[in-house]
């Protein structure tokens, strides 16, 4: 009998350990297509946050093209990791990220931007969170519609700089929700004018949107719009450049990271009105945390979580990100 007792003490304590070392073992990737941009280094520390809690080994790795992407997947499949996620810098890249990870035997989830398939479809099957694009894009347009009542302006003389990338699904999303309310608020069609950007920087941004500018001298009044906050500080910055007031600029970005605070911070006001501010915390530590239950528990994560934002201007950023838990 005492032998019995001992021998099941002996089990437990050993169930115990074999979890404890389990949580030491797990490594996680989490791979960024653009990690000098605030937003991802915010889900980068929120990630860690929650390899601190759980006892695990977050892997942060840049990647911004293609060739760097395989590069860090058989990375770390060669560290013995057993998950990654990943915002990848293309999404056409669904496939052979699939077939990558499968063949490292990695667990995928994917971030912010989501794989789509050879025929342009999205991938399914691979857990992704994502923003609710489309009803954050709308909120940006309501804030623009908004402010230029408040102005006062004629909103058939205002100009619409659109800043669009394309070839990603979400910034797509975004931008078409900003415009459709601008245009169900009387804003002028022909008053929206394309600046595609090639790279989701700031820098790209300002010269797709000087090109606008400089083609229509007659507007006096612009609003920005764009995936992100670099994107509509780009517009911003294009606006400054050939001297137009920041009283006749209505920029509101998508994001709320270290970008959209220094323009909030800045002494005098910019024509970077507003930011839909969205969660890096959820992004980042709810994904990994996510991964961490699937690779250590075996919970299957959600296929598909879609998240909110909150507007925020200069005035009660600070609150926003506190209500958000997000400081
Ligand atoms: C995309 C954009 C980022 C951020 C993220 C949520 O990846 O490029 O700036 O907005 O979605």
């Amino acid at each position: 009998m005492k032998l019995w007792k001992q021998a099941i003490l002996a089990g437990a304590a050993l169930l115990v350990a074999v979890g404890a070392a389990s949580a030491q073992d797990v490594k996680i990737g989490f791979v960024v297509k653009q990690p000098e941009e605030p937003w991802f280094q915010d889900e980068w520390k929120f990630a860690q946050e929650a390899a601190k809690e759980k006892g695990f080994t977050l892997v942060e790795i840049g990647a911004e093209d293609g060739e760097k992407v395989q590069a860090a997947i058989d990375n770390l499949g060669a560290q013995g990791a057993q998950g990654f996620i990943i915002c990848t810098p293309d999404v056409k890249l669904g496939p052979g990220i699939v077939a990558k990870a499968m063949a490292n035997d990695l667990k995928l989830m994917t971030v912010d931007d989501r794989l789509v398939d050879n025929a342009g479809n999205p991938i399914e099957d691979v857990p992704h969170m994502g923003i609710s694009a489309t009803k954050i894009g709308e909120t940006v347009g309501q804030a623009i519609v908004d402010e230029v009542k408040k102005r006062g302006w004629d909103m058939a003389s205002v100009g619409a700089i659109k800043v669009s990338y394309d070839q990603l699904p979400t910034a797509v999303d975004r931008v078409a929700g900003a415009t459709s309310v601008l245009e169900a608020n009387g804003f002028p069609a022909a008053n929206i004018f394309n600046a595609p950007q090639a790279k989701t920087d700031t820098e790209v941004a300002l010269n797709a949107a000087t090109t606008v500018i400089n083609a229509h001298p007659e507007i006096q009044h612009w609003v920005a719009v764009g995936l992100n906050d670099e994107a509509v500080l780009g517009a911003v910055r294009a606006t400054e450049s050939v001297g137009i007031s920041a009283a006749n600029v209505v920029g509101v970005g998508i994001g709320g990271a270290e970008s959209a605070i220094n323009e909030f911070k800045k002494p005098s006001e910019t024509g970077f009105f507003g930011t839909v501010i969205i969660s890096p915390k959820r992004h980042g530590y709810e994904t990994a945390l996510n991964m961490y239950e699937w690779i250590a528990n075996d919970a299957e994560p959600e296929k598909l979580i879609l998240t909110s934002g909150q507007l925020a201007t200069r005035g009660d950023y600070e609150q926003v990100r506190k209500d958000l838990g997000i400081e």
